[in-house]
């Protein structure tokens, strides 16, 4: 009779001990690869690598313009795609001076309110005419084309450093409600500076 009240006892031991071995080997499992870092070897993970290679590779950044005169051309159709200026976003120093040509008809250049640096000097240039802008204050400038906002017909300037890129953004996200097309237009510019 002692035997068989024994019996069931021993099984639980056996369970309890079978479950307890079962949590250290997971509890292994989990800490070694995290032991072989601390011992200086390499666990060979090539997806984090890879995926900051297509990061990069995706948002291509603008290199500073040479020379201190640029052209920005107004057109019907460009490698970017349809009512666009050319090139859509230029990084310049300061002192620099922009020619917008309009080169198609039918397109002007205008500074946006609240997406150029504070105290900087706002142009506004008539339909199918050329104007050229001198640029003294640093930060970032987004001007658009009046007859085709709603197509993002807009542009981007980076005087010196972007000191105004947080609050340029912050105004792109809301002014984006004007875009009816190309709707990612502007902030893929914004992230190419
Ligand atoms: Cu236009």
């Amino acid at each position: 009779m002692k035997k068989l009240f024994f019996l069931p006892l021993v099984f639980l031991t056996t369970l309890a001990f079978a479950g307890k071995k079962y949590e250290e080997q997971v509890i292994e499992r989990i800490t070694c690869p995290t032991q072989k870092c601390e011992d200086g070897e390499s666990l060979d993970i090539e997806i984090p690598s890879m995926m900051e290679e297509t990061a990069s590779e995706a948002v291509e950044k603008v290199q500073l313009s040479e020379g201190s005169e640029h052209i920005v051309k107004m057109l019907n159709s460009g490698d970017g795609g349809q009512m666009i200026f050319e090139p859509a976003v230029i990084k310049v120093s300061v002192g620099d001076t922009i020619h917008f040509k309009a080169t198609d008809a039918a397109h002007n250049s205008v500074s946006i309110d609240g997406m150029i640096p504070a105290g900087a000097a706002s142009w506004a240039s008539q339909l199918s005419q050329d104007i050229s802008i001198t640029l003294d204050t640093e930060g970032v400038y987004v001007y658009q084309c009046d007859p085709h906002v709603i197509m993002a017909m807009v542009g981007v300037i980076q005087v010196g450093e972007a000191v105004n890129m947080e609050e340029v953004k912050n105004a792109a996200s809301s002014y984006g409600s004007n875009f009816l097309m190309n709707t990612d237009r502007l902030q893929n510019y914004l992230n190419q500076l």
